[in-house]
This record gives structure tokens, sequence and C-alpha cells, in this order.
């Protein structure tokens, strides 16, 4: 079967909510995949930096085939032996007190939502329904009726209200604006470290180190979500880290499922973890033993491998390569270790997705954000070779560009 029946099977039954690249992909490896004619690929996407690791990473593979043999789901009707020793790995990797396991980077956001809301419930005495959360314009932290209420972006929102209240909206990389939106029912700020989405959007130095001391000022809490950006991506564990400061409610997800498994959690300081009792918040399938398995896999390999330390030297070696390409249409490279954005000053005239479509044909899978931007996130193990054979395609597309 060729790649056009895939297609053809996708597009009659199945719900039309994607414009993918078309290739489809039947096997993969590190940082190649292959698809259905046996055409090889180098991923520069990473499922949108869920597979760090590297597809099939073999110690994250055999975790998971050994927890199949032995228990997969319990519920959290009762305990299992892998969902403590996961929690306390979590934590560790992340300096937070204590996690709220869940399965999507979406379901992390909300239980993030949550916890903060009755936290300022209880302990500021903000009324149950006042209680206001500071979000970013060009935000992107998932799909669910709540958190596309505060979107900025048309097309997720479109038809799809009533919304949520309880979002007020401020430009990125702006202190000051936060600092005015702030008010006696302010619960917290909500942020990406970097926005993906927007664009491989990268704060100025020193933002979010702001953002602390705002939060610390007012008694708000600082909402980190590193559903992209965490798991070293950026060249350290997780981005706050370059910053030297720790937030209140930290969301991840993605990698922490080792591109095997969806697996996300909330994890917050103790006191405020606290407001949850039995009854107020849960899932069928968070934390359980199968998920705990390959996230304990997926943070071993993260740390013995020193995937943060490769992603620095490999992300600045990428982008020199990348700037050794001349063309005047280039408008700039953004990039923090393999978190890289390069934007085009084509937009409006045309978009970016025509090059995206030519460096599939050549080899490499990468995907457009926002119409601008060509965006570059490849799985972590990446070599220099692997990045000089993707240079060696990606130069002659950028140069005709
Ligand atoms: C799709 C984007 C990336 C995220 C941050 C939460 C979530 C995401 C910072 C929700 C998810 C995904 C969703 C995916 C495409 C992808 C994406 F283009 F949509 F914005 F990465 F850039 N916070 N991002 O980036 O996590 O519930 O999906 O597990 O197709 O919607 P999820």
């Amino acid at each position: 079967m060729d790649a056009k029946y895939y297609i053809g099977l996708d597009e009659t039954y199945g719900a039309h909510n994607y414009h993918p690249l078309p290739v489809v992909i039947s096997k993969a490896k590190g940082v190649w995949v292959w698809d259905v004619e046996g055409k090889k690929y180098i991923d520069m996407l990473s499922s949108y930096s869920a597979i760090n690791q590297g597809h099939l990473h073999p110690r994250i593979v055999k975790a998971a085939k050994d927890q199949m043999d032995k228990v997969t789901l319990t519920s959290r009707a009762f305990c299992n032996d892998r969902m403590g020793p996961f929690l306390k790995k979590l934590c560790e990797v992340t300096g937070m007190d204590v996690a709220l396991p869940m399965n999507t980077g979406a379901e992390a956001v909300e239980t993030s939502i949550k916890v903060a809301r009755r936290w300022a419930h209880q302990t500021k005495g903000i009324p149950g329904d006042e209680g206001d959360i500071i979000v970013m314009e060009n935000n992107f932290h998932g799909r669910t009726t709540t958190i596309i209420s505060f979107s900025s972006d048309p097309d997720s929102k479109k038809g799809f209200g009533p919304f949520t209240p309880g979002f007020t909206m401020v430009p990125y990389n702006d202190v000051r604006a936060v600092e005015r939106a702030i008010t006696p029912k302010t619960v917290g700020i909500l942020v990406e470290p970097i926005q993906g989405e927007a664009g491989i959007n990268i704060p100025s130095p020193g933002y979010l180190k702001e953002l602390r001391r705002i939060c610390d000022e007012h008694g708000i809490l600082l909402i980190l979500d590193e559903i992209q950006t965490g798991w070293a991506r950026t060249g350290k564990m997780f981005a706050f880290m370059h910053e030297g400061i720790k937030p209140d409610v930290l969301c991840v997800g993605k990698a922490l499922g080792g591109g095997l498994y969806p697996v996300s959690a909330s994890l917050a300081r103790k006191d405020i973890m606290d407001v949850f009792t039995p009854g107020s918040h849960g899932s069928t399938f968070g934390g359980n033993p199968l998920a705990a398995a390959i996230g304990e896999a997926a943070i071993d390999v993260l740390v013995d491998e020193k995937l943060a330390r490769n992603a620095e030297k490999m992300g600045a070696y990428f982008r020199k390569r990348l700037e050794e390409i001349r063309n005047p249409k280039i408008k700039e490279i953004r990039q923090k270790g393999l978190l890289i954005g390069v934007e085009f000053h084509l937009f409006p005239s045309s978009p970016v997705l025509p090059i995206c479509e030519r460096l599939m044909a050549k080899g490499v899978l990468a995907k457009d954000t926002h119409e601008k931007t060509v965006r570059f996130a490849p799985p972590l193990v990446i070599t220099k070779a692997d990045i000089d054979w993707a240079i060696e395609r990606i130069k002659p597309v950028f140069e005709s560009t």
C-alpha cells in the first residue's frame, strides 16, 4: 500500500482537524523515520518535543515491555508499586515538592489552573468564582474548552464558545504589563518560558526572574508550562533553570512519556497541592503503572545520557551551520538548545509551508509555525554528523527560497 492509500483513509474516515505534510511514517529509530515506501527522513520535529530521547529508545521500550508483563492499570481506587517511585523521581528532577500525575499536557494545565484557583480561594479569600489568572498573548497551553478560552488564536476558538472566564491577557515579554494587570483578585501568572507555537518566541533574559519577583511581592503563584520547553529541550533540564528561579506550579508532559505513551503531571509546592482533597480531582489513567514505568525510564535516559548538555552543544552547532546559509529572505534565527525557529520575510505574501514540503522531499521533516517560521526541534540524541546530513539538505532549500 502506498502513501496515497493511507492518506485517503485519513481523509475519508478521520475528522479534518489537521493538515499534515503528506508523509506516511511506518517505522522509526532514534532521529530517523521511514515512510511506507521505505524512504528515510530525519525527524526535526520530535512530535513537538515529545520524543526528546529519540524514537524507540531501547531503555524506555524495555521498561514498557517489562511492565506490560506485570500490571498496567490499577486506577487510583488502589495503589500500585510504580507510581510512588515515579513521583519521587519526578519531584527530585524538577525540584518540586509534590506531583499530581495526569496523561496529556492539557490535563496538566487544567490541573494547575484548578489547584491555583482553589489555593487562592482558601488562602487569599478570593471568592471561588472570582479568581483571575494572568496569561500571555499568543500562548499555547492545549485544546480544552477552558484553555482555549484564554487563547488569542482565533482558529483555536472560533465557534467553540461559551468560554471560561477568569483570565486576563497581557503581551508576552512585557513585565510592566503584568504588573499593571494585577488586581486583588489575581491568583497567579501562567506562562511558557519560551512560546513554542507562537514561533519559538524567546523572551528577554531575566523575564522569568522578574515574573518570580512580581509573584513574591503580590503573594500570587508563578505557574510555568514547561510541557514543550522542559525535559532538556532548551539546554537545561527545565527552562526555568536558566534563570535560577523556581515556579510555584509546574506543568510537564510530552517527553515525560519518552514518545511511547502520554504521561503528564502538575507539580507544586506542598502547601499549594494540599488544597486537593479526595474526590476533588483525578484521572482514570493518571499515575498508572505502565505510565509510571515509562516515565521513570524517560527521566533516567535524559539524566544518564546528559541530554541537556547535548541539546546545548548541538543546538549551538546547528545554529552555527544555519547561519552559514545566505539568503536575505531569512529574517531571524531564534534558538535555545535544540528549540530552533528560522523566521522568513516571505509572510504574508507567501507562507513557509512550501519550504517544509521541499524539505520533506529532500528527507528532512520539519513543521512551520504561524506561517512565517520553520521550526527545528530534533530528538536530543542527535549528533554532529546527523546535523551535517540535515544541513546538506536544508541549505539548498533555504538558499533557493
Ligand atoms: C497539537 C502546537 C506545539 C504545548 C504547551 C500544553 C500543550 C502543548 C506549551 C498541550 C501542546 C502541541 C499540541 C499539538 C501540537 C503541539 C504544538 F503547535 F500546537 F503549539 F508543540 F508547538 N502546553 N502542544 O506546546 O499538550 O494536551 O497536546 O499533550 O496538534 O495540538 P497536549
